[in-house]
């Protein structure tokens, strides 16, 4: 190569280098850094880490008006949120805290980004909910239950010495859409997690977070006092294990004066609790909010139980913990899954929302994608959240949504907090795959802002993460919002649920019987398939747990007439030959949505090929060659569940419905090495 060409080669290159492109950034890629405005335009009296932070964000990339930042008691009634007021030569930012005017920095970076006018503002911002939490399962030996990126932020062997830059790069993250708080570990919890020397490590995150405005809680398990302090048992009235605990508690806030609390998984899949000595969730819950009540804390306690017992699984926490309504400390907070299952594309609601009336309640959600195929499929999932948290529960009668009792509107609830199982992980894009930064970015902004609608969310999302391009923006955007019910489509379509591979997770099993094992983990026992027809018969005549919902929710899931038919199998066995409102039968129903969810995959690929242009190299290949697996992990369903209840339906498949690829039995033999416990 002569020397023009290599210096043409370097030149033409260099661009290309220049806009290398891991994902890294996620969100946060406010246009050319450290060309933001002078010291000297930033008006602010406070000295303080958090308002530091602000002053950078704004000096490395504010490109407008001067900016004062004012802290103003008076409106402490905001909470940490904040006023935004300008004109064309100033922009004031006012907060009760100074974690408020952090995000009042962020938004008007984000009105920045996204190319919004900034020159008459008049903002009000007040969070919907107090606790805005991330719910890490990261495990102390790095690995992450149902993690599909890459292994955990948490280098506890490195810690308190070593300090990975990430560690404050996940707090900016976090406190640009408004996360508050965060869970380290798992709720499988190890009871090693109290060991000094691991409080220690984390003491050093919790002072890494705190400028961002961020508190760490940390999950914990029950038989900490009897495996970790050595007692001859963990009964919560037992007066050692009361000391124990106390003793924990102040060793944590000597290290942590502002930790936020517990989270607990008890008494539930194999975890130990109150039960396990005869006492109740709300014994063990209360001797730990009595302990944590002198310093703030919290306790977050898990709904999420069941055994294997004759009772359907779907009616077992209510059952639980409707008797246990008003025994709980008001530092006490139940955090119950959004829906009565597990995280499944499409449940019903959860009926314990709304029937616990003198008990806080708040929502857990996941982020990562356990029942969506991980990391692999491009499922964003606003939609999701939005459906369960506008879902009406009619407990004090019509309009009584799911965000209106946990937010405290319905209920003067002394904390409210909302969660969602994080989907972070140490690849260099943070989420797998580059669409699940925005699974993140989403559940940020609605848990800060539960009325922002997914297509707002989406929006924002695309022109601060890719382009405002609308030839980008308008496609992605729809592709997007439509992705959630399409994976419903080619997963479980019609209120099918948990019809997954066992343990892992991945992929279709409906033919999964585990005689022997667990029957309330097997997919048999949820979709009920026979010659007469298919879904779980949850009324009056079945399992009845439709009377757990409120009036008249109970006779309108109840009745097949009335019962929506996206969740007509949760709530009903259909015959086969049922006629749906579109005047097929069901069984044509269901082979018209597998297909349709195959289709629209496809759709999504197509769009995503014209795309090129506007993205850069490496997300672009990334984002497709993951969209390919989708593709074909579509097809692998609908063959799947289509094949094997054919097997009981006996009825062809609708000839304008594209042909099965594989045979039944080769599926059937299919089993990915992809490890877990059930
Ligand atoms: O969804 C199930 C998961 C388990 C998880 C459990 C829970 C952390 O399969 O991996 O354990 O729920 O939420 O406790």
């Amino acid at each position: 190569m002569n020397n023009f060409r290599r210096y043409l080669l370097i030149f033409l290159l260099f661009p290309l280098l220049f806009f290398a492109e891991d994902g890294s950034k996620l969100w946060l890629r406010f246009p050319n850094a450290k060309t933001g405005i002078s010291a000297d335009k930033i008006i602010s009296k406070g000295k303080n880490p958090t308002i530091e932070i602000a002053k950078k964000e704004l000096m490395n990339y504010w490109q407008g008006q001067t900016i004062e930042l004012r802290t103003e008691k008076s409106l402490k009634n905001l909470k940490d949120g904040y006023t935004i007021k300008s004109n064309s030569d100033k922009i004031i930012i006012s907060a009760a805290k100074e974690s408020g005017l952090l995000y009042g920095v962020y938004h008007i970076l984000r009105l920045q980004q996204t190319k919004s006018d900034v020159s008459q503002l008049n903002i009000t911002e007040k969070p919907s909910y107090d606790v805005r939490i991330l719910n890490h399962w990261d495990n102390l030996d790095g690995t992450i239950e149902r993690g599909y990126a890459g292994h955990s932020l948490w280098k506890w062997e490195d810690l308190p010495n070593k300090i990975s830059p990430r560690y404050e790069e996940y707090a900016r993250a976090n406190a640009s859409i408004g996360i508050n708080s965060v869970v380290l570990n798992n709720v499988n919890a190890s009871p090693n997690m109290l060991r000094t020397d691991y409080l220690q490590k984390v003491k050093v995150l919790a002072d890494i977070f705190r400028p961002y405005g961020i508190k760490v809680y940390l999950s914990v398990n029950f038989s900490s006092p009897k495996v970790l302090g050595g007692l001859e048992n963990s009964d919560p009235l037992n007066k050692n294990v009361q000391q124990w605990w106390k003793e924990k508690a102040s060793e944590i806030y000597k290290l942590i004066p502002d930790f936020g609390g517990f989270l607990v998984k008890a008494n539930s899949e194999g975890q130990p609790g109150p039960q396990d000595y005869g006492r109740t969730h709300a014994d063990g819950a209360n001797m730990m909010a009595d302990i944590l009540k002198p310093y703030g804390g919290i306790v977050m306690w898990r709904a999420f139980v069941y055994s294997p017992s004759k009772e359907d699984r779907a009616k077992q926490a209510h059952l639980e913990f409707v008797p246990l309504d008003g025994k709980f400390r008001d530092n006490v907070i139940v955090q119950i899954k959004n829906g009565p299952i597990d995280f499944q594309p499409r449940e019903a609601f959860n009926p314990l929302f709304g029937a616990l009336k003198k008990t806080s309640e708040m929502v857990e959600f996941q982020i990562t994608q356990e029942y969506l195929g991980f990391s692999n499929h491009l499922v964003y999932l606003a939609p999701l959240f939005k459906e369960t948290l506008e879902s009406d529960t009619y407990s004090e009668g019509k309009g009584s949504t799911i965000a209106k009792i946990t937010d405290g509107t319905l209920r003067p609830n002394k904390i409210t907090g909302i969660a969602g199982v994080a989907n972070i992980g140490e690849d260099e894009n943070w989420t797998g795959n580059h669409f699940a930064q925005a699974n993140w970015y989403a559940f940020g902004r609605l848990v800060w802002n539960h009325e922002l609608s997914s297509e707002q969310i989406a929006d924002e999302w695309i022109k601060m993460t890719f382009t405002d391009d609308q030839n980008f923006l308008n496609p992605v955007k729809e592709m997007m919002l439509s992705s959630r019910e399409t994976t419903v489509d080619y997963i479980m379509p019609l209120g099918l649920h948990h019809i997954f591979a066992s343990g892992h997770h991945y992929g279709p099993e409906p033919w999964g019987d585990y005689k022997g094992g667990r029957p309330d983990w097997s997919p048999v026992y949820y979709h009920k398939a026979d010659a007469n027809g298919i879904g779980f018969d949850r009324t009056e005549t079945g399992s009845n747990a439709v009377s757990q919902y409120f009036p008249p929710l109970n006779e309108i899931y109840g009745n097949i007439k009335t019962c929506p038919e996206n969740l007509i199998l949760w709530f009903h066995h259909v015959p086969w030959n049922y006629q749906m409102n579109d005047g097929k039968t069901l069984w044509e129903e269901l082979c018209f949505k597998y297909d349709t969810g195959v289709k629209n995959v496809r759709d999504y690929q197509k769009l995503w090929d014209k795309m090129q242009p506007y993205v850069d190299e490496q997300r672009f290949t990334e984002v497709q060659s993951r969209l390919k697996i989708q593709a074909r992990d579509a097809v692998w369903w609908k063959d799947a569940c289509l094949l094997y209840f054919q097997t009981f339906s006996k009825m062809p498949i609708p000839y304008e419905i594209e042909r099965p690829v594989h045979e039944l039995e080769d599926l059937k033999k299919i089993k990915l090495d992809l490890k877990h416990h059930n």
